[in-house]
C-alpha cells in the first residue's frame, strides 16, 4: 500500500530535479529531440552491428516484494543463482533468480539514516567475490556523510556477510541531506567506480562539481586496497545511477539535473580508464546543454547524450546498455526511466554521440529507484514501492 505521503518522500529519493531550490521557478525547457522514428537499416550501432528497434517484445517478471528496494547486483559468478537486492533503509537480501524466500544477507540499519536520497544505495561484489568473499557498499552514516565500506562473506550457509568485518574504505563529509550520488560498480578495468553527488541543497552552492580537489560531483575510482581516490569523471550534480557497457566498456551515466533539464552522460571505455584528462560532464556551469552558474567554467565540457525537460518527469534513473540476447528488441540499445512517470524508454547507443531513435518501451514502472544487471546480462529494474522486476521475453501468444 502505497500513500501519497510515502510518494512525497520516495520522490526525494533520486534527487527530484525541479524540487529543491523553491526560489526558481521551474521553467519548461524546449522538448528535446527525442528521436523520429528510424528505418531498419539505419539501426546499428557505430560497429555497424544491428541493434533492436526498442519497440517491445519484452515483459516484467517480479522477483519479490521488498521494503524500499534500490538496488541489484550479483557477484561475476552467478552465486548459484541468486542476486542481491538492497534496500534503503540498511538491508541487503539474497534472493533466488527462480523465486523462494530471500535470505537476509546483510544488516546495516543501525549505522546508516534511511529516508529522502539518503540510506543503503548500492552494493558491489569484488570481481574475484567467488574466492575472496569480499563486498562493499555505499551508504550515508548517522552523520550524513558518505561511506564506502567493505565487508566480507562468512562461511556459513546460507552465506551472509560479517558484521564484524567492516573495513572503512572512504568516508566523504557531505553538508545537505540530498545528492549523494551512491552508486558502487566495477569498471571493465578492474577498478572499483564510486559516484558522489555535488554534496545537495541546489545549485552546487560550494562549487564542487568543477573542483578537483572536492570528491563530490565525481565519478571516483576507487583503490580497495588503501582507499585512496581518483576523479574519473567530474562535472557531475548527481549520478544516482551509472553503468558500464559489458560488451565495450563504455561509460553511461544518469546525471539529475536542477531545474530544466535531466540529463544522460556517455564516455568511451578509453576516456574513463585511459591516462587522458578525466571527462567532464559541465555541471554546475551547464544543467544540460544550458549554461547555469556563469561563476562556474567547465573547460572541454561534453554536452549530454540525452536530456529531456521536466514535463511530468523529474528525476531520471539512468540504466544499462541491454547485452541480454533474449532482449531482441532491446539489444546494444541504453535502456532508461524516470522515478516520476517511470515509464520505461530506449536509445542506440553511441558514447558521444547524440541519442539516437529515444522511444518508449511500452513499459511502466512507478517509482522507478533503479535498474541492475547481473553476471549474465540479464536487467533488472527497482520500484521503491515495492516491486523488483527482472525485465524477460514477452510470453509467446
Ligand atoms: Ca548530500
Amino acid at each position: 500500500m502505497v500513500t501519497a505521503t510515502a510518494l512525497v518522500v520516495a520522490a526525494a529519493a533520486t534527487g527530484c530535479g525541479g524540487s529543491d531550490d523553491p526560489t526558481t521557478p521551474t521553467t519548461p525547457s524546449e522538448s528535446p529531440d527525442r528521436g523520429a522514428a528510424e528505418s531498419g537499416e539505419d539501426r546499428r550501432d557505430r560497429q555497424g552491428a544491428p541493434v533492436g528497434d526498442g519497440s517491445g517484445d519484452v515483459q516484467l517478471t517480479e522477483l519479490g516484494d521488498f521494503e524500499q528496494p534500490l538496488h541489484v547486483a550479483q557477484p561475476a559468478d552467478g552465486d548459484d543463482g541468486h542476486v542481491y537486492v538492497v534496500e534503503q533503509c540498511g538491508r541487503i537480501h539474497r534472493v533466488p533468480v527462480t523465486g523462494g524466500e530471500p535470505e537476509l544477507f546483510l544488516d546495516l540499519a543501525e549505522l546508516i539514516v534511511c529516508g529522502g536520497e539518503q540510506g543503503l544505495l548500492s552494493v558491489a561484489f569484488d570481481p574475484d567475490y567467488a574466492a575472496s568473499g569480499l563486498l562493499y557498499v555505499y551508504y550515508t552514516d548517522t552523520d550524513g556523510d558518505e561511506r564506502i565500506v567493505e565487508y566480507r562473506r562468512s562461511p556459513s550457509m546460507p552465506p551472509v556477510a560479517d558484521p564484524q568485518s567492516a573495513r572503512e574504505l572512504v568516508r566523504i563529509e557531505d553538508f545537505a541531506s540530498n545528492h549523494n550520488g551512491g552508486l558502487l560498480l566495477f569498471g571493465p578495468d578492474g577498478h572499483l567506480y564510486a559516484g558522489t553527488g555535488d554534496g545537495g541543497g541546489a545549485g552546487d552552492p560550494e562549487r564542487t562539481a568543477q573542483d578537483p580537489d572536492s570528491p563530490l560531483g565525481k565519478l571516483l575510482r576507487v583503490d580497495t586496497d588503501d582507499g585512496d581516490t581518483e576523479v574519473a569523471a567530474l562535472g557531475l550534480r548527481n549520478p544516482w545511477r551509472f553503468s558500464f557497457d559489458r560488451e565495450t566498456g563504455d561509460l553511461w551515466i544518469g546525471d539529475v539535473g536542477q531545474d530544466e533539464l535531466e540529463e544522460i552522460d556517455s564516455a568511451t571505455r578509453a576516456q574513463i580508464t585511459g591516462n587522458g584528462p578525466a571527462p567532464n560532464f559541465g555541471w554546475s556551469a551547464f544543467e544540460g546543454s544550458h549554461r547555469y552558474n556563469r561563476d562556474q567554467r567547465a573547460p572541454g565540457a561534453r554536452p549530454p547524450t540525452l536530456e529531456y525537460g521536466l514535463d511530468g518527469r523529474c528525476s531520471v534513473t539512468g540504466g544499462y546498455v541491454v547485452r541480454d540476447r533474449e532482449l531482441e528488441s532491446l539489444y546494444g540499445r541504453y535502456v532508461y526511466g524516470d522515478y516520476c512517470e517511470g515509464e520505461l524508454r530506449s536509445f542506440i547507443a553511441e558514447p558521444g554521440g547524440a541519442a539516437r531513435d529515444d522511444r518508449a518501451l511500452g513499459l511502466r514502472i512507478p517509482s522507478l529507484s533503479s535498474f541492475g544487471e547481473d553476471a549474465a546480462g540479464h536487467l533488472y529494474a527497482t520500484s521503491l514501492e515495492g516491486p523488483v522486476y527482472r525485465l524477460t521475453p514477452a510470453r509467446s501468444r
